[in-house]
């Protein structure tokens, strides 16, 4: 039921958003939350495709009404016994998965977050001092999505972290993870990867193998609340070093002027305490009204100096009660099934006229098509229906929206003009749901 910001800021059919300081009546409230659902738009209805995450889990809705009826803190064991345990042990399981003997890591609020982690960790990882002495006095440092490593070695810089990634937000690609690694491993820089919306795929034997040699890297973001299906927020930060060992102990020879500037400036023995997990190494700030080291129970489970954050949301029961409902072969058999509806969208695209695929061979649940509508299909200067075409994907998807029949994102990306994202990622959906996908197009588009 959709309505533009300003009609639903000015009220509508009675619904006001206003605050007006009077208490109001509980059949108010139960119309307020009514109201609240039905200007809202629905993510669990399986003609909702605009989104990597989407669906209701059911069991992780019942986790999250749990959560919040225990209203709880992740930054002590003292007030959060049984989560901060528990989020160890998924963490211990994610990584295991991964592929890693050991390893450590946090839920926090979405894989960009989690990826900030991670730059955080690298840098510590190569320049501990950083922590103290802001990064002035220290060589520049740069990071990569891409290529130039060593362009920017020869530039004076120093490379201290890569990302790769499993499963691009748009075309749902994955990169080569032991390519990037070999660069990595060489040239001693951190290799991060972004599995935020590709890391279901660990799950699935059928489909791993997108993500061979995910092990090589010192740290994963994983987000369960896209792939996975797990209700919003869950998204975790793994790292394979629990105990932190800085770049110093394997490339000296790449980082010897910052090893230097490191030993020269040193001054914080505790940068160098190797019994310390990398987290709360490079994020602890040792708040004594919440981390007294005397407390009478083991504090290395007092979990909030491992983040920048202080409080922290408890995602971990969202996953922790779904997977002990599906074990890993329910999340395995919707990884395999997503993944199966959006060949089937593929395959339907490729005999449908005026359909036409953005990439070939889709690896994952993104298929990336445009639609050409009767309108435009034959003209004949490519210019001019390059231009067309870049308005129908905006024009379709707002005739989506205002019938609220279905709805998939759209977007460009580099020379491509606008086309749409198709994600199947909610176990509702079904073949039939996918044949709507095309003949919803064709009939908003028919002009
Ligand atoms: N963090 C990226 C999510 C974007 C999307 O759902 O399309």
């Amino acid at each position: 039921d959709f309505h533009h910001p300003h009609q639903l800021l000015d009220g509508i059919e009675g619904f006001s958003l206003e605050i007006t300081g009077e208490a109001e009546s509980l059949e108010q409230i139960l119309v307020d939350c009514r109201d609240t659902l039905k200007y809202g738009v629905k993510t669990g209805h399986p003609r909702f495709f605009n989104q990597l995450s989407s669906g209701l889990d059911i069991i992780s809705l019942a986790a999250d009404w749990l959560t919040s009826t225990a209203n709880t803190n992740m930054f002590t064991y003292e007030i959060a016994p049984v989560f901060t345990l528990m989020e160890d042990v998924v963490i211990r399981r994610m990584c295991s998965i991964i592929g890693w003997e050991d390893g450590e890591g946090i839920f926090s609020p979405g894989g960009s977050i989690n990826n900030l982690y991670a730059v955080i960790m690298a840098r510590h990882y190569v320049m501990p001092e950083v922590k103290y002495d802001g990064m002035r006095g220290f060589p520049e440092l740069v990071m990569f999505q891409s290529k130039h490593i060593l362009q920017s070695k020869l530039a004076g810089k120093v490379p201290f972290y890569v990302t790769a990634t499993a499963g691009t937000t748009v075309i749902g690609a994955f990169d080569k993870i032991p390519e990037i690694s070999g660069i990595c491993k060489k040239y001693g820089v951190w290799l991060h990867v972004d599995a935020a919306w590709g890391g279901a795929v660990m799950m699935s034997q059928k489909h791993r193998h997108l993500v061979t040699g995910i092990e090589l890297a010192d740290s994963v973001t994983w987000n369960p609340h896209k792939m996975m299906g797990v209700v919003l927020q869950c998204s975790a930060l793994l790292t394979r070093h629990k105990v932190l060992v800085t770049a110093v102990m394997y490339d000296v020879i790449n980082l010897l002027p910052i090893v230097m500037s490191c030993l020269v400036l040193s001054r914080h023995s505790d940068v160098r305490n190797t019994s310390q997990g990398i987290l709360e190494s490079c994020n602890e700030m040792n708040a004594d009204y919440l981390f007294q080291q005397d407390k009478h129970y083991d504090v290395t489970y007092d979990t909030g100096d491992k983040t920048i954050q202080c409080g922290r949301h408890v995602d971990v029961f969202k996953l922790w009660l779904a997977w002990r409902a599906k074990g890993d072969a329910g999340f395995e058999k919707h990884v395999d099934r997503c993944i199966e509806l959006s060949r089937y969208l593929v395959r339907k695209i490729r005999k449908t006229r005026g359909f036409e695929l953005v990439n070939p061979e889709p690896e994952y649940a993104n298929v990336c098509f445009w639609y050409f509508p009767p309108c435009i299909r034959n003209l004949s200067d490519e210019t001019i229906k390059h231009e067309k075409l870049n308005k129908v994907a905006p024009l379709i998807k707002s005739r989506m929206m205002e019938n609220g029949t279905i709805m998939i994102g759209y977007q460009p990306l580099g020379s491509k003009v606008n086309f749409f994202r198709n994600i199947v990622s909610n176990p509702a959906v079904d073949y039939d749901d996918i044949d709507f996908i095309i003949t919803e197009i064709e009939r908003l588009g028919r002009d």
